[in-house]
């Protein structure tokens, strides 16, 4: 118990990069407007290239956290610079649109691509996005929740309920799950000696490209 205090003082503090990614107009930008900002601007824009967002945290314990978002654009033609984004990522999100099905099959392939990238203890989140159309156009849903369940299990990703940056609903609460998971994930690797505890701090040189809160054009 004393090591696991300790190890866990060593995190506070901890600088984390999520990266978000899914399919063009799943609603990745909202998503995180929603988690930074807590709004829905009514502008919306195609991300270009990568976006970087930063956000400190508290968690329940009193652990401090400084995640630095990466919003990818799920644009084909800026493929070659998102996934480069991908490398030092500790946590995840992927992102579907309830009301589109090609966006639930291509998660597949982003999560290939994402794998193909990060290592093993890359903690990741699922989020079906847009579920505030039940609420007006049940109709419109293309995914049914039950599949989404079953590709969070089937790949171990994390899963808590369908979501919506329009509505509010359940964004912030994946956030929280993803970073409660990923500093367990760290925890562990420092305690068994993985990983070295100064490693969990970014260097000035890994985002100093990227201040500008855009990169990549
Ligand atoms: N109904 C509804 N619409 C949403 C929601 N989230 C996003 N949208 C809409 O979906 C569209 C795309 O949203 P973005 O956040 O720009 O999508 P994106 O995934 O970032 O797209 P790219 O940057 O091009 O990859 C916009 O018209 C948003 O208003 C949601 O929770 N509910
Ligand atoms: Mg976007």
């Amino acid at each position: 118990m004393t090591t696991f205090l300790k190890v866990a003082s060593y995190l506070n503090n901890l600088k984390v990069i999520v990266v978000i990614t899914g399919d063009v107009s799943s609603g990745k930008s909202k998503i995180l407007e929603r988690f930074v900002y807590n709004r829905f601007g009514e502008k919306t824009q195609p991300t270009i290239g990568v976006e970087f967002i930063p956000k400190n945290i508290e968690m329940a314990d009193g652990t401090k956290v400084r995640l630095q978002l990466w919003d990818t654009a799920g644009s084909e033609k800026y493929r070659s610079i998102t996934t480069g984004h991908y490398r030092n990522a500790l946590g995840a999100v992927l992102v579907y649109d309830i009301a589109n099905a090609e966006s639930f099959y291509n998660l597949n392939n982003w999560l290939e691509e994402l794998r193909n990238v990060v290592d093993d203890h890359t903690v990741i989140a699922l989020i079906p996005n847009k579920c505030d159309i039940m609420f007006k156009h049940p109709e419109q849903r293309e995914v049914m929740k039950e599949q989404g369940q079953l590709f969070a299990r089937d790949n171990n990703l994390i899963y808590l309920e369908e979501c919506s940056a329009l509505a509010d609903i359940a964004v912030n609460d994946v956030f929280m799950a993803l970073v409660d998971g990923i500093i367990k994930v760290q925890t562990e690797l420092v305690k068994t000696g993985k990983k070295s505890k100064n490693s969990l701090k970014l260097k000035d040189e890994d985002i100093s490209l990227h201040y500008n809160h855009r990169c990549c054009y």
